[in-house]
């Protein structure tokens, strides 16, 4: 495939020269002589995108041509992470880039920390959709990620004074080099107004009347995929006014008004909501949905339109998936454009759409199950209120032919929640709308069939499934671990196994090889040292090489147990504290490190944050703790960074609750890096230790099955004397050794009240055994990096591939459509 793309464009070293210097001449209109190194990179970049053009063009030619059924992954975050590297690896290009930049005295790691990191999402939901994307592209799947252009993506974290601090992150300001602009793919979408009611052949119908139109413009990122000639899409939306100016508030002197209502209408696509897993219910976040919602389902009707003329085929060419509720208001859009602009009858266009689209839950937690105002609704979108209640009422009627006289169940399946502010459910309106609803792992799947969806689920007993999420083993192991990845390929004698990940399998032959475990060893310090000097340029600590990386990264959640973490942390430093000198030099050494966001609005993740540093601040420089523990609070944790941290990192932790966590898609990452588990049993968690066996993890705590009731005797007095240790961390916070202590005290005097809906003190005494065990083993090298091999052998189940065939071949009934290469 390589040599063909030759035909395309040259792949020899003077050619590539020839195109980055072309970029640096006529596009950022620098001197060739001398341009810096982010020219350099815009440049680079810039003939990379050349490249993946030809074959973005290829591909959606062959696809329009063929008339093949698409995927659309409508997604209200997608956190891409850099892409240069990325892109170099899958078109299998990084090593004539990288020889032909030297050649002209450029260094090509150099330029890939240039590149901003494009952060259009939160977390796990917003990172998931990235891999999916790649996955998609990989297995050669006709789809198309469809999402929001935010001007500023999720905030970037500075600590000050131990405390959190938000700074926009305008991630635009050097422009992006990688997107297409597409001023001639653009859609009015209208907010406020009316309906009207006619009389059209004897039938009623509706239109959608004035109110405020603002406009979608499309910018589309070309997704290579790996080790294939196709090449997909992402298309973003931006909202931009209808028309730039308002010449009649201009004309009557009033030039300030006449701007206002363009910055009102850019205003909507500005800013990701950086709320994880809980939801604001602010109106610009449901212009925001409805906006993008709207110009996709518009995008893709045209597609369907300009190759097929019956209404019929619509489910055999496209699939929409809905990631999470976000998108929920897609399924009524498309409704009412095929009830009220095609002039379908309501049963016909109910089965359009219900054959169209799915629907993935990725959260048990009430505080993130969306709801809206149905006030709110009607005011910003009225005809889909109506179509919201026709939908309700039919559905209604139904439930109650099926269950006469149950008025509490169809109270809990109505899309409306009754009460003094009534609300709209958006879960059930997507479940309805939905043929297909899926969780993201077994357990998490079992309890939304179980739990919030159970009625649901009574009802139509084959909607809900299971699908596992993945991570793309090319971003995390591939390009976040090059070294791990050459050693891979050396064991397997080839480098298929980045396509298919099921090849690592066969690692399990040198779990015991010493001359193999040696070089496993010896990758894992080379990553240390890169963290340790990052650690030490970011944060400023010198922390030490030989001492167990133990880390946590993810967003700050009371479900995920940071408190938990640093409680523990504090209660090894008293210990060793507690030691005499000869005592100390048995311990096994610790960096510990944690990193995460808080939403801006979290009091209590921002409290922990504080906490973390306090702690820091204290065990880093106290004398008689030296090297035996250091602990680090990562600011500004983003992709990129985990491309770091994970490579280098040995235990990992995934704490959460167990029911808490959906899935966790970082604990696949460690994994496939080489990293064991401490962790509870839940989410993927569950599958991690089934595959690499619970023998090759840290397992503990309260089992899913154990939590309602735990919950319930804490809460009613009932629960035991806070245990020892735990009662020893608390005072030496409370006294004020780590710091400002009016932070925190409310947290910690909930805990000593039994105030513990995350049961960290019940958890405590089995995660204090579960530490033991990890240093114990941690001693035994051999066997820890037999631990680890084993591990990596058995990730393959983690793939992000596994789970989009999955996806392929039960919701979206889509083919591989490979491109032939060029001729
Ligand atoms: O499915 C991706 C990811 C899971 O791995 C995490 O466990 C889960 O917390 C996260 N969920 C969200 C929920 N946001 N909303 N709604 O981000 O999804």
């Amino acid at each position: 495939i390589w040599s063909l793309m030759q035909t395309y464009q040259g792949i020899d070293q003077k050619s590539i020269q020839r195109s980055i210097v072309n970029h640096v001449e006529y596009t950022l209109a620098m001197t060739r002589f001398n341009f810096s190194d982010f020219g350099c990179y815009q440049a680079t970049a810039f003939s990379l995108r050349d490249r993946l053009l030809e074959s973005w063009n290829d591909t959606n030619q062959y696809f329009t041509t063929h008339n093949v059924k698409r995927v659309y992954y409508l997604s209200l975050e997608f956190l891409l992470g850099r892409l240069m590297q990325n892109t170099l690896n899958n078109i299998n290009m990084e090593k004539n880039y990288r020889e032909a930049l030297m050649d002209i005295g450029y260094d090509l790691e150099r330029l890939y920390d240039e590149e901003v990191d494009p952060a259009l999402g939160n977390g796990g939901l917003g990172r998931l959709a990235a891999c999916f994307l790649d996955s998609l592209a990989t297995l050669e799947v006709p789809a198309w990620g469809y999402g929001i252009r935010y001007d500023y993506g999720i905030f970037k974290q500075v600590i000050r004074d131990g405390y959190q601090c938000e700074i926009p992150d305008f991630w635009l300001s050097g422009g992006n080099p990688w997107e297409i602009e597409r001023p001639e793919v653009i859609y009015p979408i209208r907010f406020y107004g009316y309906t009207e009611k006619y009389e059209e052949d004897g039938v009623e119908r509706a239109q959608w009347k004035g109110g405020e139109i603002v406009m979608a413009k499309a910018y589309d990122t070309p997704v290579p995929g790996y080790n294939t000639f196709n090449c997909n899409n992402l298309r973003l939306w931006k909202s931009l006014p209808a028309r730039e100016f308002d010449f009649q508030s201009f004309n009557k002197g009033d030039y300030l008004s006449s701007v206002e209502s363009k910055q009102r209408a850019e205003y909507i696509t500005s800013v990701l909501y950086p709320n994880d897993n809980s939801e604001e219910g602010k109106e610009l976040r449901l212009k925001q949905q409805y906006f993008f919602c709207s110009a996709t389902v518009r995008d893709v009707i045209r597609r369907f339109k300009k190759n097929n003329s019956d209404w019929k085929d619509f489910p055999n060419k496209a699939a929409l998936q809905l990631n999470d509720t976000h998108p929920a208001i897609a399924a009524v859009e498309f409704l009412r454009i095929l009830i009220d602009e095609e002039k379908l009858d309501w049963g016909e266009a109910w089965k359009i759409l219900h054959s169209s689209f799915s629907y993935t839950n990725h959260t048990v937690l009430p505080e993130a199950l969306e709801t809206w105002s149905v006030g709110l609704i009607n005011h910003l979108l009225p005809r889909h209120m109506e179509l919201i209640y026709l939908i309700n009422h039919f559905f209604m009627d139904e439930v109650a032919k099926k269950y006469p006289g149950d008025y509490q169940r169809m109270q809990e399946m109505s899309l409306i929640a009754e009460g003094d502010d009534k609300k709209v459910r958006m879960a059930n309106l997507c479940i309805l709308c939905s043929h297909k609803v899926n969780g993201v792992a077994e357990l998490h799947t079992k309890l939304i069939q179980e739990t919030i969806f159970k009625r649901f689920h009574e009802y139509f007993p084959n909607k809900i499934e299971n699908k596992t999420n993945g991570v793309t083993p090319r971003r995390w192991i591939h390009c976040a671990n090059p070294k791990l990845s050459a050693l891979i390929t050396e064991a397997l004698d080839d480098s298929e196994w980045i396509g298919e990940l099921e090849r690592v399998e066969y690692l399990e032959n040198f779990a015991e090889d010493e001359e193999f475990i040696q070089k496993w060893i010896d990758i894992k310090k080379q990553n240390k040292e890169k963290l340790a000097a990052k650690i030490e340029e970011v944060v400023g600590v010198k922390i030490p090489i030989n001492a167990l990386y133990d880390v946590q990264i993810k967003r700050i959640h009371e479900y995920k147990r940071q408190l938990m973490n640093i409680l523990y942390v504090i209660h090894r430093y008293l210990t060793i504290k507690d030691m005499s000198p000869a005592d100390r030099e048995k311990v096994v050494p610790r960096v510990v490190i944690i990193g995460g966001k808080a939403a801006p609005g979290y009091h209590n993740a921002k409290a922990i944050i504080k906490l973390v540093n306090g702690v820091g601040d204290i065990v880093n420089n106290d004398k008689d703790i030296g090297d035996t523990l250091k602990v680090i609070f990562y600011p500004n944790y983003c992709v990129s960074a985990a491309q770091t941290l994970i490579p280098a990192s040995e235990l990992s932790q995934h704490i959460s609750t167990a029911g808490m966590e959906a899935s966790g898609t970082s604990n696949m990452k460690f994994v496939m890096n080489g990293c064991l588990i401490i962790g509870t049993m839940d989410g993927a968690n569950v599958e991690i230790s089934e595959e690499v066996g619970e023998e090759n993890m840290f397992i503990f705590g309260a089992r899913v099955e154990e939590v309602n009731d735990l919950r319930n005797r804490l809460f009613s007095g009932e629960h035991k004397p806070i245990d020892r240790r735990l009662q020893r961390v608390f005072d030496s916070i409370l006294s004020g050794t780590f710091g400002d202590v009016s932070i925190i005290y409310p947290i910690i005097h909930n805990l000593m009240e039994g105030k513990d809906y995350y049961l960290v003190t019940e958890d405590f005494d089995s995660y204090v055994k579960a530490q033991n065990k990890v240093d114990d083993t941690y001693r035994d090298q051999k066997k820890w990096n037999m631990m680890s091999i084993l591990g990596v052998s058995r990730s393959a189940k983690f793939s992000s591939d596994r789970t989009i065939e999955e996806y392929c071949e039960s919701i979206w009934k889509v083919d591989r459509v490979p491109i032939p290469t060029p001729n």
